[in-house]
């Protein structure tokens, strides 16, 4: 069959419509204007299939770390498909992969995170998380400790208990959620809810609206906060100083697990390993997936400091828990793969130095424009909130839809630029260089240009 590139678009953009259910996506609105049909990718660009080529300042979901196209990344992958296209990890089975894994993780994790059991996806992870919060208080002889105390405008994903846990509102209505046993406490969004209060001030009280809680609901009935260590799809919100010091002392005042949501801050992202490492939290459990693998693969691993993982280990019944694909061996091979880019070419330490330094200089220099209340960002993530006023903070009408319609701009002059309400995010492969990351920001700043002078303000 001969067709003309629009001709062979339009029919993908037909069949998609009629029959996939796209994630958050309005069907009515993607029907009527079409998908965007994305063919190909390398470095940190994507090509779409009438040859448009797009910079991508958000790594895919926050999770191409090590950019597209890596050939490491693939021979790993075909390897392993040739010799262990699969098998399994249940009943006293392993693999070399999933071993090799295990032992890599516990090399790179925080601080006293030694097991790691595999999912395949980050809500699987926190599903399983929970699961084995619940367990390890049972196994204390302490089965009231089960409420978990989440933070408003986290997101830990879509599973039922996934998305109890997190604190998007937008998630929960459709269906029902949360469930019980779930609650949220405000976050540290400072330049939204902190006022004329300081950073530092404003990130002690809101932690110790924790302390406030477990007392409220009673720390014998409390199990464990879990929290990002920055909030991304909440619209990247960034902890002050005193933020986490404060919420480690609460966990530990209480007897309340800590487990740390990892999905987005790990693998360099923040400039360190760890989003953990970053701001100095030491967990009791965390939870990994996106950057562990660079999107390559679904894979997601929980792991265990030795306070929940020796008590699982040392139970003697079987853990009744696990995914037939779980350490599927094909995920792991390009895990480890994608974990050995990242140690030979040094992007971690880039992101946390020159790569990182680079991105936080360009990104301040849109501070300076009209419609841009703050930056802010860490290692290699940014956000950029647009406002009414600056000097009030004051936001727009959401009917404006003013992030939304800024983020069409970026797409159509060539970049992925994520909305999240008002605030622009940008989170891209780490291993972009100064030129693109000059390009990237030409090309942010034009789409907040444009937007601006639709407004009016320029
Ligand atoms: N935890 C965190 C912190 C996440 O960001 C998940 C868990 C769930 O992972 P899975 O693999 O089940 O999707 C996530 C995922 C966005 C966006 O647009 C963010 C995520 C996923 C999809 C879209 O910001 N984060």
């Amino acid at each position: 069959m001969t067709s003309t590139h629009s001709n062979q678009t339009k029919h993908w953009q037909y069949i998609d419509a009629q029959h996939h259910l796209h994630p958050f996506s309005a069907h009515a609105e993607l029907a009527q204007e079409g998908a965007r049909v994305i063919v190909k990718a390398e470095g940190v660009y994507l090509y779409d299939s009438e040859g448009k080529r797009l910079l991508d300042g958000m790594a895919g979901l926050w999770c191409v770390n090590v950019g597209y196209g890596r050939e490491e990344l693939a021979l790993a992958g075909y390897k392993a498909l040739k010799e262990l296209p699969y098998y399994n990890t249940f009943f006293q089975t392993t693999h070399p992969y999933v071993a090799e894994l295990s032992q890599k993780l516990a090399e790179i994790t925080p601080a006293g995170i030694e097991r790691f059991f595999f999912a395949n996806s980050g809500s699987e992870g926190n599903d399983s998380a929970v699961k084995i919060i619940r367990y390890f208080w049972n196994l204390q002889g302490k089965p009231n400790k089960k409420t978990i105390i989440a933070r408003k405008k986290a997101y830990h994903g879509v599973t039922m208990i996934a998305a109890s846990l997190s604190g998007l509102t937008s998630m929960h209505p459709q269906a029902d959620l949360p469930l019980p046993g779930f609650v949220h406490i405000d976050c540290p969004y400072w330049y939204g809810d902190g006022g004329n209060e300081t950073p530092e001030d404003f990130g002690l009280r809101i932690a110790r609206a924790l302390e406030t809680k477990i007392l409220e609901l009673g720390a014998d009935n409390v199990a464990a906060f879990v929290a990002e260590p920055v909030q991304g799809a909440g619209g990247l919100i960034i902890p002050p100083s005193t933020y986490w010091p404060e919420i480690q002392r609460i966990c530990r005042k209480y007897d309340v697990l800590l487990h740390v949501d990892e999905v987005i801050c790990g693998f360099g992202r923040t400039g360190q390993w760890f989003g953990s490492d970053t701001y100095g939290i030491e967990p009791d459990m965390i939870n990994m997936a996106k950057g562990l693998s660079s999107g390559y693969q679904p894979i997601a691993a929980v792991g265990l400091g030795s306070r929940v993982g020796d008590a699982v280990f040392n139970s003697k019944e079987e853990w009744s828990h696990g995914f037939t694909y779980s350490g599927h061996p094909v995920a792991a091979a390009v895990a480890l793969a994608n974990l050995e880019v990242l140690q030979k070419e040094h992007l971690v330490e880039k992101a946390g130095g020159a790569t990182g330094a680079y991105f936080q200089k360009k990104l301040r220099e849109l501070a300076d424009h009209p419609l841009v209340g703050e930056t802010r960002g860490v290692g290699l993530l940014g956000a950029i909130e647009l406002v009414r006023d600056k000097a009030t903070r004051d936001r727009f009408d959401p009917a404006l839809e003013v992030g939304y319609r800024c983020r069409k701009h970026s797409f159509a002059s060539g970049l992925v630029m994520r909305a999240i309400g008002d605030t622009m995010v940008l989170s891209p492969p780490l291993s972009i260089t100064e030129a693109e990351t000059d390009e990237l920001f030409d090309l942010a700043r034009h789409a907040i240009d444009l937007i601006a002078r639709e407004l009016g303000y320029l």
